[in-house]
């Protein structure tokens, strides 16, 4: 970490160099700070250009900062800026690349901003919990007007140099900003955001702003469900119109104080940090991932069309082998359908579009596949057909190819067997839509090279998925826990809540639905498979499961499973609570002698729901099937809705206390059956004290 300082003429260079992203932290700032008070004290200089090595200007704050207590003799952005405020000279900050958060503030203070094409300015503080706090708030609707400042900041909108060039926040964009900047100081004056007004949109009197900003607060959501740092940041830019500069400041410091302290914005942190940490596992650093050139993937269903799809938008040429014709035409239609979508929308070109639709081709014979690289197994959920599938890749693809299944709980193992290169067998779960959902389990069978998982994570780069180490136990991470979920879902329906009931009170906790809506969603014949296949893991006390599917309420697809379906209302998505489903519930409890309760809180239905997931986390964390708390957060987060203000299950059960959680489930135990048995890691932390965040912290047990 350092600050390079050079002279052209009279203009001093500072240039940021905290590899990998130049972070403003305290330590650089420290170093910072004098540097720009020299230069304001030097008489043979008439400005200061700031630069960031490495080809990018800044990723703002050191977001670890955040969890240290300054001390009197901290220094940070803010005090750097205090001093470019308190300058005679000229300022410019010269961008490439990324320009964030506290850097773009860093930039605003400057007296011009110059861009090389590839720069991008953003505040993506919000998806930190926090808001702009180095005078962001307040410089920003100097510069464009509140309505857009707001715009930008709510929405982390990343700023083109182009856009930024249009709406007045760059003044230049050229390929060297370092020397438009000293052409700029040369020929220019003093310009500070600090002694202008904050602007109103165009046509917007004075007295309109109170609309504005309600608005603003309409557009956010509640507090408590994910809008914290909205509203503060809304009622910082607020300050920008009505109160001086200064005071504007003072408003948005202290609202930004209170945010980093906020157990929201801790737990956005933790989702930042686990998600960067999820591609640091033991002993892969010395892998070699191969460079996957042509892919393909069996199945042109659903599935399979989303995966080929993925492979396209990340530059891999692809192949889909389907024999079935009507199939193979519905995948065209899905693939063309989405590319037109998208040009629509202006998010590619129709030569981008072309070239993605292109990069797909379709046969139905799998000696095409001998030259791939990798291939995605989408068939069937059988063991069966997957080993026959896989048998016969083992025989054409060139040696040293990668066969992955999509299998979401079948054994990658047992698959192996039906291959005489198990080293280079793998899982790649995606989760559907799969070229929407940002999730991507990567399971390791018992003989996985490290090469085949650090190609798997390099191509999950590729296709920028959130990508998660698994090993290899009966649904993975994701559905392992989600069957624990379910299984208390439903007995909860058994006791007599009805599934409104159990999805209204697991929305107000802040998933986008419901489990009974989900189960809808997926499919209860899906339910009834695992079941089928795995009682001793979906454990059920009565038949509901069977009975619905023999009465084909499948969910949503029929029209009717746990709830009933109207195609005239909301195209047949929406959940309409169904009587005859809860009558049917309390016929099934009554036959199995499950009692009915009356007094369950909505505080029960979510411990239950939460704390299953909790617990099968741990369990899973002591089998080394996950290899940290925060792999399994990032999970739930991306994977299943989580809601990432609360930092997934295990960063909640933090929140919450383990020794809180631990109590819970034994006294869930004794009142609710044995299955609630504590995971043995989960009655370790509890009864030291500690915290899954500190055991994030030890040598990860499966490596
Ligand atoms: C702020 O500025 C507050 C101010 O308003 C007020 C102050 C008073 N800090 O993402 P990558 C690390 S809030 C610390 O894989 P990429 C990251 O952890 C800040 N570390 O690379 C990782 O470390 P490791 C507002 C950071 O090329 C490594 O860099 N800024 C920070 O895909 C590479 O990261 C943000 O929110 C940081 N600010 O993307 C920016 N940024 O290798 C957040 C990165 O040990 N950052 N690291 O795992 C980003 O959006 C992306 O990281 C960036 C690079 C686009 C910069």
């Amino acid at each position: 970490m350092n600050v390079g300082t050079s002279d052209r003429g009279g203009v001093r260079i500072l240039t940021l160099e905290n590899p990998p992203v130049n972070a403003l932290s305290f330590a650089l700032c420290a170093q910072l700070l004098p540097l720009v008070e020299a230069a304001s004290a030097d008489e043979r200089i008439k400005g200061v250009v700031f630069t960031g090595a490495s080809g990018i200007f800044s990723g703002g704050a050191d977001v670890n900062d955040f969890s240290t207590e300054p001390t009197p003799e901290t220094k940070t952005i803010r005090d750097v800026i205090d001093a470019i405020e308190r300058s005679e000279k000229i300022f410019a900050a010269a961008i490439d690349t990324n320009a964030l958060g506290g850097a773009f503030e860093l930039a605003l203070a400057c007296d011009y901003r110059i861009g090389t094409p590839r720069a991008r300015l953003s505040f993506p503080e919000i998806q930190l919990g926090l808001l702009p706090g180095a005078g962001g708030t307040q410089r920003l609707p100097r510069l464009v007007d509140v309505q857009e400042a707001l715009q930008i900041m709510l929405k982390a909108t990343r700023l083109t140099a182009e856009e930024a060039l249009a709406k007045g926040i760059l003044d230049r964009v050229g390929d060297d900003a370092v020397e438009t900047a000293i052409a700029v100081i040369g020929d220019g004056r003093k310009r500070r955001l600090s002694e202008r007004k904050a602007i109103l949109p165009k046509g917007v009197v004075p007295q309109a702003l109170p609309f504005i900003v309600s608005q603003a607060h309409k557009m956010v959501p509640p507090e408590g469900k994910g809008g914290y740092a909205a509203h503060k940041l809304v009622d910082a830019v607020e300050a920008a119109v009505t109160l001086s500069f200064k005071h504007g400041l003072a408003r948005e410091f202290r609202l930004f104080d209170e945010l980093v302290r906020s157990k929201p914005s801790m737990a956005l942190r933790h989702v930042f940090f686990a998600e960067r940490a999820l591609s640091k596992i033991p002993g892969l650093a010395g892998a070699h991932a191969t460079n996957v050139a042509q892919a393909a993937v069996i199945g042109g269903g659903t599935m399979g069309t989303g995966i080929a799809i993925c492979f396209a938008d990340a530059g891999i040429a692809v192949t889909v082998v389907e024999p079935v014709d009507e199939q193979v035409e519905r995948a065209k239609q899905t693939i063309f359908g989405m590319y037109a979508h998208q040009v629509q929308r202006g998010r590619l070109t129709q030569e981008e579009a072309w070239t993605r639709g292109r990069s797909v081709r379709f046969t139905d014979d799998y000696g095409e596949l001998k030259e791939c690289d990798l291939v995605v197994e989408a068939v069937f959920e059988s063991m069966d057909v997957k080993k026959d599938v896989f048998a016969k890749l083992d025989a054409v693809v060139k040696p040293g190819g990668l066969l992955a299944s999509n299998t979401s709980t079948l054994d990658i193992d047992e698959i192996a067997t039906a291959t005489k290169r198990p080293a280079q067998v793998l899982g790649m779960h995606f989760f559907a839509p799969a070229n929407i959902m940002k999730l991507l389990e990567i399971v390791r069978g018992k003989a996985t090279s490290t090469d085949a998982l650090a190609t798997a994570f390099a191509v999950g780069k590729k296709m920028r998925k959130v990508a998660v180490l698994s090993g290899n136990a009966f649904g993975f991470i994701g559905n392992r826990m989600l069957f624990d979920y379910a299984r208390e879902a439903v007995f909860l329906a058994e006791e007599g809540v009805p599934p409104y009931r159990v999805d209204a009170a697991m929305k107000a906790f802040g998933f986008p639905m419901g489990p009974f809506a989900m189960f809808d969603l997926s499919g209860v014949d899906v339910s009834w498979h695992i079941a089928r296949a795995r009682p001793d893991v979906m454990t059920g006390r009565t038949k509901i499961v069977d009975r619905l599917y023999e009465m084909k309420r499948l969910g949503q697809k029929t029209g009717a499973g746990y709830y009933r379906y109207d195609k005239s209302k909301g195209g047949g998505r929406e959940p309409i609570r169904d009587a005859s489903v809860e009558a049917l519930f309390a016929q099934e409890a009554e036959r199995a002698g499950v009692a009915q309760r009356s007094n369950v809180s909505d505080d029960e239905i979510v411990q239950r729901c939460v704390y299953a997931l909790i617990n099968q986390g741990a369990a899973l964390l002591e089998q080394g099937i996950a290899l940290r708390p925060g792999d399994e957060d990032i999970v739930y987060v991306y994977g299943y809705g989580f809601p990432p203000h609360d930092g997934g299950p295990m960063w909640y059960a933090d929140e919450v206390g383990v020794k809180s959680v631990y109590d819970a489930i034994l006294h869930f135990r004794e009142t609710l059956g044995a299955h609630w048995q504590p995971a043995r890691l989960l009655e370790e932390i509890a009864r030291s004290g500690g915290t899954f965040a500190a055991y994030e912290a030890k040598e990860p047990a499966h490596a």
